[in-house]
């Protein structure tokens, strides 16, 4: 297994890469997705979600050749790319008039990704998106980390034509109405969506990875989810076979669902061997109420989750995901830090005791 870094597109710089090289990190997986009409500067590790734009440059195969080239630099492998733009796809998620156009899109995409030697693609096929959570000082000594209370939320306010994955994507006038839609709706669009893009994706080489719902919340904002209990993940791998079909096997947002047990899913997904890339990260509690928090303080027993991927022999990349922010005028990268010197460390010594 490699040890990886997450980074958003704004992050994507030469000190980015000698700080994960320095981490002892081997691969990077890349949020190319664009949150801005134009790349604004963004505070360290954040995100603002914004306007998105269409037709983005930086899916050209040249540009992911550069990147990957700008890694190698440092050591890094372009192992993956995190999350489609939603301009590049809201009428895949929302079944509206510009579905066939944006499925040929994200084709070329997927094909361009595949040129460039990129392994994985994570996606999260959801409407609603990441929502809900808010930054609170809950971690250990105070860190400043994500949390998600649904009975402090309007968990059925309605989502706004314009709008999708958390974002906005165009304007109430012209975009495709969202409405409610159902578990069934969304499997089938899913459904659809799949059956399209792994014979291009087998074709590329490139591996779909899906993250689950986040958060796993079996309905939010009036619509439905999909993979909000572990089993569901099964179902999703089932409902088209494919050796592309894999998943961005998520712990924490596992972690959070009702039922099912981590470990057991791990193993199950590890030893079918289905598992692209991992988001290694822990939390307290779940829904409807938990928070992130650092590595080694969460409900999971992460060197049990290691031992399993080892066992399993995975040969995919673990990344952080998210971290608490740790306090100093890196808050970002010292969480990262915190987080990758000890998923070093655990992967160490499970590489000593096999001798
Ligand atoms: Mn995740």
């Amino acid at each position: 297994m490699k040890l990886g870094l997450g980074l958003y597109r704004h992050m994507l710089t030469d000190e980015n890469f000698q700080f994960a090289q320095q981490a002892g990190c081997t691969a990077i997986i890349a949020h190319l997705a664009n949150y801005y009409e134009e790349i604004l500067p963004a505070t360290d590790g954040e995100v603002n979600y914004g306007k998105v734009r269409e037709k983005d440059p930086i899916w050209e195969l040249e540009h992911l050749i550069a990147l990957k080239e700008q890694m190698a630099h440092y050591g890094l492998e372009f192992y993956g790319i995190e999350n489609f733009s939603p301009g590049d796809w809201y009428d895949v998620l929302l079944d509206g008039p510009k579905r066939a156009e944006q499925m040929e899109r994200l084709k070329e995409i997927i094909r361009n990704v595949g040129k460039a030697g990129i392994k994985t693609f994570g996606y999260n096929f959801s409407i609603a998106g990441v929502w809900g959570h808010s930054k609170k000082p809950v971690a250990r000594g105070n860190a400043i980390s994500s949390t998600f209370s649904a009975d402090e939320l309007p968990i059925d306010l309605a989502i706004p034509t314009g709008e999708v994955w958390n974002m906005t994507y165009g304007d109430q006038v012209t975009g495709t109405p969202v409405g409610k839609v159902s578990a069934e709706e969304i499997w089938d669009r899913l459904k659809r969506f799949l059956e399209e893009m792994l014979p291009v994706a087998e074709a590329a080489g490139v591996t779909l990875a899906a993250h689950p719902d986040d958060p796993p919340m079996p309905v939010l904002r009036q619509t439905g989810r999909l993979v909000y209990q572990p089993d569901l993940y099964q179902t999703l791998i089932d409902l088209v076979p494919s050796q592309s079909n894999m998943l961005e096997y998520c712990l924490g947002s596992i972690q959070e669902m009702s039922d099912g047990d981590t470990y057991d899913s791990l193993e199950q997904y590890a030893s079918q061997k289905k598992i692209s890339y991992v988001h290694f990260r822990n939390v307290k509690g779940k829904v409807p109420d938990y928070y992130e928090v650092f590595v080694d303080e969460g409900d999971i027993d992460m060197i049990e989750c290691m031992r399993i991927l080892k066992k399993h022999d995975f040969e995919g990349v673990l990344i952080p995901d998210h971290t608490p922010q740790m306090t100093c005028d890196a808050p970002w990268h010292a969480g990262m830090a915190f987080a990758l010197g000890y998923m070093r460390g655990l992967m160490q010594m499970l590489e000593k005791n096999n001798r």
